[in-house]
């Protein structure tokens, strides 16, 4: 086994959860004289740094969420004056101001150092020629792993996201072995592979390292295939640090979260409970090395699980399962829970359409439909009527049965629903718009 740095990933437990309790004690103290938001929440709670022990403790400090981020627009947060910070980013949001954040030269290491672990968990070394088609700018995909591949001594094709044809030769061309993008921009140029009529094996990729959104298993595999690569996932969110918070080793069986810096919770998401190991909930992150923004509880709205259990490979790390959805993508339709990674599930596993889906919920009178548009290919398509209306009527069947829920499903032509060249858009909520 290949490990970036063994003594930190493969540390006993014990040692861990002690670098842990003493790295959290300076963190709190950080944000208790550097960040009057965090002093004033503390001291509502009558909390004073030295009450917080250890990891034990961790349950007494505050949450933080996105609008706290937001109501301290843009540096109420930053535990450091401006002049220690050499870089910002943001994260865009759908509505109102992007939530910011600044990393000392420090961080910039940590998180390069972070990277680095990441892409070789995933399969990079030296030797590897790594294209980063994540975007570059404020969002932290591009320069995330950009710094994580230099750290490595990879070489590193900064062409960011978009126009897949020059991707695509200049991925020949360059000789790339690692694709860095998101699952759904490795599908797009996938495809665009074949309408250039150019053969997977003309390349020389041999690892994905996508992350930025949730997809599922039967997306991993479809990419695996289509690109003759093995996928693996990383997840990772600006507020923490970017990506190089957790990543799938080898045996991609859950997400290693780099503990050494990162203490991960499960929490219940309507009563905030800390929820017990294996118990799927909301995602809880605390920082314990950053100095720019150190963040305290962090609620990262993302649905998974943590499991403790040894990972085969040797890393002591706990691994989060696949993110199911974030709990602001949840749908609920007539009083049912639906994430839009179900949908997809069910569609991959089916397997007779391309993996292009779009969920459109609408109101009519006082009634949510919903309806689920996917592609078929041009074969398909050019079929016999009555092929498409079996397709149809099983997959309406598959997820009425699945999720319980009476659904329209519509069979759209080959390339009808728009491609992505970062994170994809899965729904269309037009109830928000409706008359209710
Ligand atoms: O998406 C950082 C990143 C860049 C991660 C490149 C991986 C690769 P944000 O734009 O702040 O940061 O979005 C963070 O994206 O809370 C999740 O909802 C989602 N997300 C990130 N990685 C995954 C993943 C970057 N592997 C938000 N699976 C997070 C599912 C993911 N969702």
């Amino acid at each position: 086994m290949v490990y970036w740095n063994k003594s930190c990933e493969c540390m006993d437990r014990n040692k861990l959860e002690e670098l842990q309790s003493q790295r959290l004690k300076k963190t709190v103290e950080r944000i208790y004289y550097n960040v009057p938001y965090y002093r004033d929440l503390m001291q509502e709670k009558d909390l004073m740094p030295e009450d917080i022990r250890g990891l034990e403790d961790l349950d007494k400090l505050p949450f933080t969420t996105k609008d706290d981020l937001r109501d301290n627009y843009p540096y109420g947060l930053f535990a450091v004056p401006l002049t220690e910070i050499i870089r910002i980013h943001a994260s865009s949001g759908t509505t109102g101001k992007p939530t910011v954040v600044g990393y000392t030269r420090e961080d910039i290491t940590t998180w390069s150092e972070l990277m680095a672990r990441t892409l070789s968990c995933g399969g990079a070394k030296r030797d590897s020629v790594i294209q980063v088609a994540y975007g570059y700018g404020l969002f932290t995909g591009g320069l995330g792993v950009h710094y994580g591949a230099e750290r490595l001594g990879a070489s590193v094709i900064p062409i960011s996201g978009g126009n897949t044809k020059r991707q695509i030769m200049l991925m020949k061309d360059f000789g790339t072995t690692l694709l860095a993008c998101t699952p759904s921009y490795a599908l797009h140029i996938a495809e665009m592979l074949d309408e250039m009529g150019i053969s997977k094996d003309e390349l020389k990729l041999k690892h994905g390292i996508l992350g930025a959104e949730p997809w599922t298993e039967g997306l991993r595999q479809e990419i695996e295939r289509k690109l003759g690569i093995t996928a693996i996932d990383i997840y990772g969110l600006s507020e923490v640090i970017g990506p190089g918070v957790a990543s799938e080793c080898k045996y991609k069986n859950g997400l290693h979260i780099w503990e050494d810096h990162f203490i991960p919770e499960i929490i219940d998401p309507v009563t905030g409970e800390v929820l017990n190991e294996g118990c799927e909930g909301e995602l809880v992150f605390t920082t314990i090395t950053k100095e720019g923004i150190p963040i305290i509880r962090y609620r990262t709205r993302d649905i998974t699980s943590l499991n403790y259990e040894p990972c085969p490979c040797g890393r002591t790390h706990v691994r989060m399962n696949k993110v199911l959805g974030r709990t602001d993508d949840m749908l609920i339709i007539r009083g049912v829970n639906v994430f839009p990674s179900q949908i997809e599930a069910i569609l991959v596993d089916i397997g007779e359409t391309e993996p292009h889906y779009l969920i459109v919920i609408d109101r009519i009178g006082n009634m949510d439909s919903l309806e689920i548009w996917v592609e078929v290919s041009e074969k398909l398509f050019s079929d016999e009527i009555r092929k498409l209306e079996e397709l149809k009527a099983k997959i309406t069947h598959e997820i009425q049965s699945t999720l319980g829920l009476a659904v329209k499903v519509k069979l759209v032509e080959p390339k009808t629903i728009e491609r992505s060249e970062g994170k994809a858009k899965r729904v269309i909520d037009r109830r928000k718009d409706s008359v209710k």
